[in-house]
């Protein structure tokens, strides 16, 4: 089984964020593959660590100045055993084809733990869309669209939002899309409500992460009244995580952008958020800015000589990491752990390291991996499809009722597979399992393909 390690690093050497994932998924699953010998004689390890198919291209645009850029665009169609391809797109400079086959990877078990039939894909670009204006960021997803457009499809593979993508690009890649297909239909995921959005989608992911975590609080007879919360980022993911943390009755006290973070010890109330989201997604703002009408509150700024985040550094009940991949290393969760944090619920996509995680687990805090945590968002992705194939638009209740069904699912399922394994209440091992093993099934149902 290690060979399956040794054969992607050999192939891709450079794919550091992929080995990573691929190396937690194959360590969990071992169990399943001893039981089940046809896996390993099907060769299934060496066909889900292969995407079905990698698209890359060139995607030129002009800035306001007339000046031409060049940036890559990616899809990777992962697999589509269980439906047609469907996850995000991440517009950031970070990205590469091993970040982008990271969260395909974990998109494949994702989509499967959310009861829907979605397979699973990534895409995305290089393309920074931090100080591009507004007519910048359109001929942008247009340029991107006129190469991706031939790729997808509501029956093929249909993306949605991301780091870097939200209901504006959303919006101009649906324009294109439909201009070139000449067919308005549900192609892309976190529309806009008046032309074929559903209602929670912005919402899904930060909601459907607090309820996981409700769920794990209410196997220990818990609730998240009262408690203390470290969330990161300021993004989609971060704002609904803290709307829903206030329902809730928990405080959350931190937000956080690549510049720094906010320490906000009343913690951060609705109109604080609501300061928050029109500084975010309409002024396109930093987070800093939030002293300028709370200067009550500490801001930090970031600072790469350190080798932790202070951001987890403050004593607290619970931790939403919601920005990005490997945001928490050993010594951050040294850090929470010592400062009384015994729940770490993940919004983002593999924000802990391995070691992070060893040392979650090896003092009990209980840990949620995001494939099973933030599945909300693509959840109410699967539930906006639905809608757009009946062309109804379901209420709001509707939407939400659905979406805390399948989170108490997914909670449910993850915590059956780890005790049939024999690790109860270990969320990892029970995520991979129970994802791997819809996945394989339909993959053996399906034939060599
Ligand atoms: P947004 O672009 O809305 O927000 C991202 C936030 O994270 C920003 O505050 C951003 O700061 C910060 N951030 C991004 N990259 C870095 C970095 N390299 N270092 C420090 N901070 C960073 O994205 P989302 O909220 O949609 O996504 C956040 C996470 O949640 C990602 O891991 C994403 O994959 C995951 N996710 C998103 C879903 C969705 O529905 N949107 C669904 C499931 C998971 P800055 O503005 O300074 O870059
Ligand atoms: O990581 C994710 O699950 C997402 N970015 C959302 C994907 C989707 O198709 O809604």
């Amino acid at each position: 089984m290690l060979d399956i390690l040794q054969m992607i690093r050999a192939k891709d050497p450079v794919e550091k964020e992929f080995h990573q994932a691929v190396k937690e998924v194959v360590e969990t699953v071992k169990p399943v593959l001893e039981r089940n010998p046809q896996y390993r004689n099907m060769a299934i390890l060496e066909r889900i660590v292969e995407p079905e198919r990698v698209i890359m291209f060139r995607v030129p645009w002009m800035d306001d100045q007339g000046q031409i850029h060049v940036n890559r665009g990616f899809r990777i169609q992962m697999n589509s055993a269980i439906g047609p391809y469907k996850g995000g797109i991440r517009f950031h400079p970070s990205v590469n084809l091993s970040i982008l086959k990271f969260l395909a990877f974990e998109q494949v078990f994702k989509n499967a733990l959310t009861t829907l039939a979605m397979g699973g894909g990534k895409g995305g670009s290089d393309f920074d869309p931090k100080g591009k204006s507004e007519n910048e960021v359109m001929r942008f997803c247009q340029s991107f669209m006129m190469e991706l457009f031939r790729h997808v499809g509501p029956d093929t593979d249909v993306p949605a939002g991301d780091i870097g993508v939200g209901a504006r690009e959303i919006g101009y890649l649906f324009g294109m899309y439909k201009k070139l297909a000449n067919e308005f239909t549900g192609v892309l995921t976190g529309k806009s409500l008046g032309w074929g959005g559903s209602l929670i989608r912005p919402e899904a992911t930060g909601y459907g992460c607090v309820y996981f975590a409700a769920e794990m609080l209410a196997a220990q007879n818990q609730t998240l009244q009262g408690k203390r919360c470290l969330v990161s980022g300021a993004g989609n993911v971060a704002q609904f995580t803290t709307e829903k943390l206030i329902d809730l009755g928990a405080k959350a006290v931190t937000l956080s952008d690549s510049s720094g973070y906010i320490y906000d010890a009343e913690g951060i109330d609705k109109n604080k958020l609501d300061f928050v989201k029109k500084l975010k997604n309409i002024r396109r703002g930093r987070i800093k800015e939030y002293l300028d009408k709370y200067p009550e509150a500490v801001y930090t700024e970031a600072d790469s000589t350190l080798d932790y985040n202070p951001l987890w550094n403050h004593k607290a009940d619970c931790a939403f990491p919601c920005a990005t991949q490997n945001e928490i290393n050993e010594k951050d969760a040294r850090n929470l752990v010592r400062n009384s944090v015994k729940l770490v619920c993940e919004g983002a996509n593999m924000p802990s390291t391995p070691e992070a995680i060893d040392i979650f687990l090896d003092h009990k805090t209980m840990y949620a991996p995001g494939k099973a945590s933030n599945a909300g968002g693509v959840a109410v992705s699967g539930l906006e499809m639905a809608q757009n194939s009946m062309r109804l638009n379901w209420p709001r209740e509707e939407v939400d009722s659905r979406l805390r069904i399948i989170m108490k699912s997914i909670h449910h399922t993850c915590l059956e597979a780890a005790a049939e394994y024999g690790m109860p209440g270990n969320y990892l091992v029970g995520a991979n399992i129970a994802g791997f093993l819809k996945v394989v099934n339909s993959m053996l149902d399906q034939g060599l393909v």
